[in-house]
């Protein structure tokens, strides 16, 4: 069994919705989920013009290897309705790997641990809510810690539901 760590995003349609719906299909088709954060709304990053984002992480067992499981998350982001044109445009749902165990990997079709989760805010707030201690293999330094060294100004805000 490996650990992974998925970032959940939506800004487009039923974000709520289709945030519920990517939770369930995860377990369905991933592996079963033994942690997750709060939901946070969050704003744009990269593409500040873009509508406020819903974003959650979650913590999945599963015995799919890496590649195997990019496959399985762009088909739940397909199914969902998603589309692909411009980098950071606004979507129905994004299903990121933030983490895979401790695994470095850096090939045209998926770098691990996530190249952008240390700039993001969005991404290191609800990591922090459930694996604060946890070490990014390459920098060293648990997610509080990056979280202490960002400067991204962006409002990201606990929702309760
Ligand atoms: N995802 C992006 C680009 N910008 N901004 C927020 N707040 N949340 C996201 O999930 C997000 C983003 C590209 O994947
Ligand atoms: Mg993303
Ligand atoms: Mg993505």
């Amino acid at each position: 069994m490996y650990q992974v760590y998925l970032l959940l995003g939506a800004n487009l349609g039923q974000p709520l919705e289709q945030m519920s719906v990517a939770f369930k299909e995860v377990e369905k088709q991933i592996g079963r989920i033994i942690n997750h954060s709060s939901l946070y709304k969050t704003a744009a990053w990269g593409v500040e013009s873009g509508p406020d984002y819903l974003n959650q992480v979650l913590l999945v067992e599963t015995i799919l290897e890496p590649v195997e499981l990019l496959k399985i998350i762009n088909k739940i982001e397909t199914k969902l309705g998603r589309t692909r044109n411009l980098k950071w445009e606004s979507r129905i749902i994004d299903i990121d790997i933030l983490y895979y165990d401790d695994i470095v990997m850096d090939t045209e079709q998926l770098i691990i641990p996530h190249p952008y989760l240390h700039f993001r805010k969005f991404t290191l707030v609800p990591l922090v809510e459930i694996a604060p201690d946890l070490i990014h293999p390459i920098f060293n330094k648990t997610q509080q810690d990056l979280l202490k060294d960002l400067k991204d100004e962006l409002e990201v805000k606990k929702i309760y539901i």
